[in-house]
């Protein structure tokens, strides 16, 4: 089975084939522009991004979107990321969170899978706590000052230990599951 993994981010089509090579899915990258609506619910961005691709002629492809819901913020930035990262950047979330004792949050992230005329859409999540400051050299984006476990943020520990308890990794393995209980794979 051949699927488009359409996205912005070379990182994750090779996270998802490193995931789904072994249940011989083999992934193309594909740079193709659709709306995204604006709304706060991931689910509906990434239903209405597969209604928009969908309506342009392609079938069989992966498409996800991620957010990070902060809960001393009313889930700021939530499905925002991207413009909050562009413009507030790490250093703004602490600055919001100066003197905050929750420091509760929760990355998401949705994939919508167009597969054999199937929709799959499933959302895998990760909780954890905004750092008191920046840690860790590593990863990407918000991941500094993320903590899964309240020690070491994203950016401090190996891919492959954040691939096990992240959010694109769970949303990952129940898309597995999902494909696996249609007989998909
Ligand atoms: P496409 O929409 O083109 O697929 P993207 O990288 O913009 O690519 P996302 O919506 O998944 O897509 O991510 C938006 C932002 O959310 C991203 O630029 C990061 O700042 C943040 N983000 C997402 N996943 C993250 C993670 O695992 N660790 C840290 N930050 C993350």
């Amino acid at each position: 089975m051949k699927l488009k993994v359409i996205t912005s981010n070379p990182g994750k089509v090779a996270e998802y084939q490193k995931e789904l090579s072994g249940y011989g899915i083999e992934m193309e990258h594909v740079r193709l522009p659709y709306d995204e609506v604006q709304t706060s619910d991931l689910e509906e961005v990434v239903n209405k991004g597969m209604d928009a691709i969908i309506a342009k002629g392609v079938r069989d492809f992966i498409i996800d979107d991620s957010g990070l819901f902060v809960d001393a913020l009313k889930g700021f930035p939530g499905v925002w990321p991207a413009y909050a990262q562009k413009t507030i950047g790490n250093p703004g979330i602490l600055r919001l969170m100066e003197g905050v004792a929750d420091r509760g949050a929760e990355f998401r992230c949705c994939i919508g899978c167009d597969v054999n005329g199937e929709r799959i859409v499933v959302t895998g999540r990760c909780r954890g706590v905004i750092t008191e400051s920046e840690q860790g050299e590593g990863g990407f984006g918000f991941d500094p000052v993320f903590s899964h476990d309240g020690v070491r943020t994203f950016a401090e520990i190996p891919m492959d230990e954040k691939n096990s308890v992240s959010h694109r990794g769970n949303a990952v393995r129940l898309l597995i599951d999902a494909l696996k209980s249609k007989g998909l794979i």
